[in-house]
């Protein structure tokens, strides 16, 4: 097998430091390996640190839908691109909670809820609070994204008993201007350095298929390895297709095997977070999941919809997660 990047052999173990020092050329060499040894390093290290037979299943819900100040090029829910949303009012808490229970009833262990804001009001979050707090006691372990936290609003979800706060970095530092202009870079980063002095676990990852180069994805990988501690779940999107928002300018669909590629680096940068397959499955067949699982992913999105686009199901039947004999809570 080609030396790794920084990895010992601890008997027939590979071992991965979780390291906070990635150069890109560091990246661009694991993932520019040989593919059987990029797959055997990514899984060796999957199995050190997870049950490389379990993966976990999550479910989104839109809890406040479209209108957003933000420009993100990619999304739907931008007030700024006509894309023939239709816009809604945060929802209702019991509402929440009752679609909270039908997720757990479906194998869901986690509950995502998502609110197309640059940021909370803090009324709202008295709202969002009751909704954290419900779900929890449900049994389920709970994540919201609310666009920016100042730290006394991260603090209250943290008191609500928050597990998770979902903010994404997108792409690479230089990729990112393309994408967003109306939040820095920075502004991201300082709400998940909040959410992290608040005890919050963070959700953070990115979108590929914009048009971007392979090197901006390693660069995105690199950003977040880099953060002062990584990211307990890493969601990697594939960009889910919307009219008439400007990534449509630049679309690309990732090659399969780049994205598997691109699965197994993140899977040895960050050797100790849930890498979660977001967006995108609609544009995957089932041979690529199972390989991505392979590679090192051990999250998925279920239900139908995901916020505003499709999260398609196989018939229940032909469930790939079964087939696979993967350990779940559908499985
Ligand atoms: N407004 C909050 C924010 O941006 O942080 C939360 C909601 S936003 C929809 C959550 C994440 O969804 C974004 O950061 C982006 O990575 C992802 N996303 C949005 N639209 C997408 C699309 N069409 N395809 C794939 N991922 C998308
Ligand atoms: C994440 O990284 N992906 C999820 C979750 N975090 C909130 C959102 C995917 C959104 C896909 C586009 C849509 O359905 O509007
Ligand atoms: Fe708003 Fe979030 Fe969509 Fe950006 S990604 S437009 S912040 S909802």
């Amino acid at each position: 097998m080609v030396a790794a990047v920084g990895h010992q052999q601890n008997g027939s173990k590979t071992i991965a430091p979780v390291r906070n020092d990635w150069k890109l050329a560091e990246a661009e060499a694991l993932y520019g390996l040989r593919f059987s040894d990029l797959m055997h390093q990514a899984q060796s290290i999957h199995s050190v640190n997870f049950d490389p037979n379990h993966v976990e299943t999550g479910s989104l819900l839109s809890i406040k839908t479209g209108s957003c100040p933000e420009d993100c090029g990619y999304c739907s829910q931008s007030a700024h691109y006509d894309t023939g949303l239709k816009a809604t009012r945060l929802m209702d808490p019991d509402a929440v909670v009752a679609a909270a229970r039908c997720a757990k009833h479906a194998g869901a262990t986690r509950f995502c809820m998502v609110a197309a804001w640059r940021s909370p009001k803090d009324r709202d979050l008295d709202q969002v609070c009751e909704m954290v707090s419900a779900v929890k006691d449900l049994g389920m372990e709970t994540c919201v994204t609310l666009g920016m936290l100042t730290p006394t609003q991260a603090a209250r979800l943290a008191g609500a008993g928050l597990d998770f706060y979902n903010h994404n970095v997108d792409t690479s530092p230089e990729f990112y201007g393309k994408i967003v202009t109306t939040r820095t870079l920075q502004n991201r980063i300082a709400t998940l350095a909040h959410a992290r002095e608040a005890g919050i676990e963070v959700c953070c990852g990115g979108i590929i298929g914009m048009g971007e180069r392979v090197e901006d994805r390693l660069g995105m990988l690199v950003l977040l390895a880099n953060l002062p501690s990584h990211p307990e779940s890493v969601p990697i999107n594939l960009w889910n297709e919307v009219s008439s928002v400007p990534v449509n300018d630049t679309v690309e669909r990732p090659d399969p095997i780049a994205l598997v590629r691109l699965v197994a680096t993140a899977r040895i940068m960050m050797p100790k977070s849930v890498v979660r397959m977001s967006a995108g499955s609609q544009y995957m067949t089932d041979e690529l999941q199972a390989r991505c699982f392979l590679a090192g992913a051990n999250s998925i999105f279920m239900g139908d919809v995901l916020l505003t686009t499709k999260n398609p199901q196989r018939d229940p039947d032909a469930n790939l997660l079964v087939r696979l004999s993967v350990k779940s809570n559908l499985a």
